[in-house]
């Protein structure tokens, strides 16, 4: 659904005349294979909706002043309105100099510290794109968080932080919990909404979460194989009034969130 809804939003006219939205740069580098799953993903659904992509792998030893100075290169190009750096990048590489390098403008997701204050104080263009893709997830079920206490696990700038923001702004009352939060279980029994994001295998149990909650499952643990989420589904499923799934669910939604932002960065880049 959210593909095609991005669909539709990528044709626009400019000047009496019809363009289609494109000019996303996706840049890969070293070899970590869930990324390449990922970025395999993001040019698979670009694709489909008919971006024009650009995926530009580089090697793990790539320096960082070869990345930055790309990066540069894609800023100044008219056709290219994205620009993704996948992360993690290899350790030799800042990854705090890397997204400050990405113009703001063109920074579909939304890591860069400018968009990152404007999101802070709630005027944005862009949000970054697997909290995004959550809250039009919540929004296409009818699921208000007004007044309903959600607790966020992980706090990390690409997923925790901004979900708790995104989630204050829409009135929720918000606890952050981390890996050295006490009695997590105190804090979730309570939550009507729980979000995970921590990167552990099944970590939220069943005698964790309260009947009829709302569980949003982000992690991505592969193991012999196969993929877990950071929920127990199969147990958590019982008692969840609404849960996602992993694969299936807020993977595939961050992608349509990308694709929004692409949207939205060529709309502002052509006003
Ligand atoms: N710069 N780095 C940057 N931007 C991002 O938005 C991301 N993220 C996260 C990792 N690094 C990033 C992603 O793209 C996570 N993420 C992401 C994207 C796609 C999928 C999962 C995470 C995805 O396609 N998930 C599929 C299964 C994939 C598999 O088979 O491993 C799913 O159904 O969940």
């Amino acid at each position: 659904m959210a593909l095609q809804l991005v669909a539709v939003l990528a044709i626009i006219v400019v000047d009496n005349e019809i363009r289609v939205a494109h000019g996303l740069a996706v840049i890969i580098v070293g070899e970590d294979p869930a990324s390449q799953v990922y970025v395999r993903n993001k040019k698979k659904d670009c694709d489909e909706v008919g971006f024009n992509s650009e995926v530009i792998a580089l090697p793990e030893n790539t320096e960082e002043k070869e990345l930055l100075a790309l990066i540069d290169t894609l800023n100044k190009r008219e056709d290219i309105h994205g620009i993704l750096v996948q992360l993690p990048l290899p350790k030799h590489i800042n990854e705090d100099a890397v997204i400050n390098t990405i113009s703001p403008e063109k920074d579909v997701d939304a890591f860069h510290p400018e968009n990152v204050g404007h999101i802070m104080i709630g005027d944005y263009t862009f949000l970054p794109c697997t909290p995004a893709g959550i809250m039009e997830m919540l929004k296409f079920y009818n699921i208000s968080v007004a007044g309903k206490k959600c607790v966020v696990i992980g706090r990390s700038n690409i997923v925790g932080k901004p979900m708790a923001l995104m989630l204050l702004e829409k009135n929720a009352t918000v606890t952050i919990a981390h890996s050295r939060t006490k009695n997590l279980k105190e804090l979730t029994k309570e939550a009507d909404v729980v979000v995970v994001a921590i990167g552990k295998a099944k970590f939220v149990t069943e005698d964790m979460v309260k009947e009829g909650a709302v569980i949003v499952d982000v992690g991505i643990n592969r193991i012999d194989g196969v993929l877990y989420g950071d929920v127990d589904f199969e147990n958590v499923e019982k008692k969840a009034s609404y849960i996602t799934p992993v694969p299936g669910g807020v993977g595939p939604l961050t992608i349509a969130m990308l694709l929004l932002n692409t949207v939205t960065a060529f709309i502002e880049q052509n006003k």
